[in-house]
């Protein structure tokens, strides 16, 4: 059955997060309709016997795997035994089970800190296991790389058509916004609104502010796992990008203008860096027909209307 009928059965996994959600959102105004979703609650991924149950029950024919353990860099560094196990255990459980119930095609979803701490940038592709990783999400990094290689092995010993794409840094909207555990954009734009509210002089910020991070807005990820589920088969991953980069302290500067905060910003280098760079190569899917759409400056002015008017805002 080819994705591009609309009659299959799809299965979003992680509907209710940042990623599952934009992918469900791009189905819809695509004309899916045949979609199945289950909450946490309902289904326990890291849980074989719950998900082979549910494959069993569902016969899905198509799999968006973007149910994960993610958060930011300290989340990634404190929660390191957790990152490790619940994403090892929903993908692998997911991805054999979709292999068993003879699921049509299944794309996962990776990340881009995949690749080597320093690589040659931009990271292309071909540099996946070729140096040592960034200590402060390395096992986040091992289990994506595991999902990676088992797509692979998957389709060397049984021939089942599992893609995977690794987007770079993600925002937008049903991002998470605890200061603790969230990524830079969400967690700075939230700072600097509530310093701009209550009037404070400065706003911390981590590390020095020197990395390089590259942003994607979870509307242009979902529409690139649209265009890779329609027409790309192939064993080899794809990189989700712009392809440009802007500094920390070039984010923080943009996010204080949007939300209108005038004060310093502070930088507190006992907060870790994380990896120098990591900007993509995107001459894979750009190659394949795809392109991203929603500029920097564009996607943080509508993550923040979309802020303000959520219960978060102060
Ligand atoms: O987005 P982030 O948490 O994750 O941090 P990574 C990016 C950079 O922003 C780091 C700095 O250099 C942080 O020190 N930063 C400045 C802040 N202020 C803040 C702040 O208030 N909150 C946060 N969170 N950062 C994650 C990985 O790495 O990226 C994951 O740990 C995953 O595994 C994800 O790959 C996409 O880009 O460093």
């Amino acid at each position: 059955m080819e994705f591009s009928e609309k009659t299959g059965r799809i299965y979003v996994a992680g509907h209710n997060g940042m990623v599952g959600s934009a992918i469900v959102r791009a189905l819809k105004s695509d004309g899916y309709s045949n979609i199945i979703t289950r909450s946490s609650k309902e289904l326990d991924l890291r849980n074989q016997n719950q998900v082979d149950q549910f494959f069993k029950t569902e016969k899905p024919d198509f799999v968006f795997l973007a149910a994960a353990k993610v958060g930011g860099i300290l989340a990634n560094n404190i929660y390191r035994a957790e990152f490790l196990y619940d994403n090892l255990m929903i993908q692998t459980n997911i991805i054999h089970a979709s292999h068993v119930n003879k699921v049509s095609k299944l794309l996962f979803l990776g990340s881009s800190c995949i690749y080597p701490k320093l690589a040659e940038q931009p990271l292309t592709e071909e540099a996946l296991l070729t140096g040592e990783l960034e200590p402060t999400n390395e096992p986040y990094a091992i289990a994506k790389i595991s999902g990676i290689k088992m797509c692979e092995a998957y389709r060397d010993q049984y021939g089942d058509n599992f893609i995977s794409a690794m987007p770079t840094n993600l925002y937008g909207p049903n991002d998470n916004y605890d200061l603790k555990t969230s990524h830079v954009l969400p967690a700075l734009l939230r700072k600097f609104h509530e310093a701009k509210v209550n009037g404070d002089s400065e706003v911390n910020c981590w590390g020095s502010g020197s990395p390089m991070r590259e942003f994607l807005h979870v509307n242009d990820l979902a529409s690139a796992c649209m265009h890779l589920m329609k027409t790309y088969n192939e064993k080899e991953f794809v990189n989700v990008g712009t392809g440009t980069d802007v500094t920390i302290k070039e984010l923080a500067e943009t996010i204080a203008s949007t939300v209108g905060f005038q004060g310093e910003l502070v930088w507190d280098v006992s907060k870790p860096d994380g990896t120098p760079r990591k900007l993509m190569n995107v001459s894979r899917i750009e190659a394949s027909g795809w392109k991203y759409k929603i500029e920097l400056k564009e996607g943080i002015n509508q993550v923040y209307k979309e802020f303000k008017e959520s219960e978060l805002a102060l």
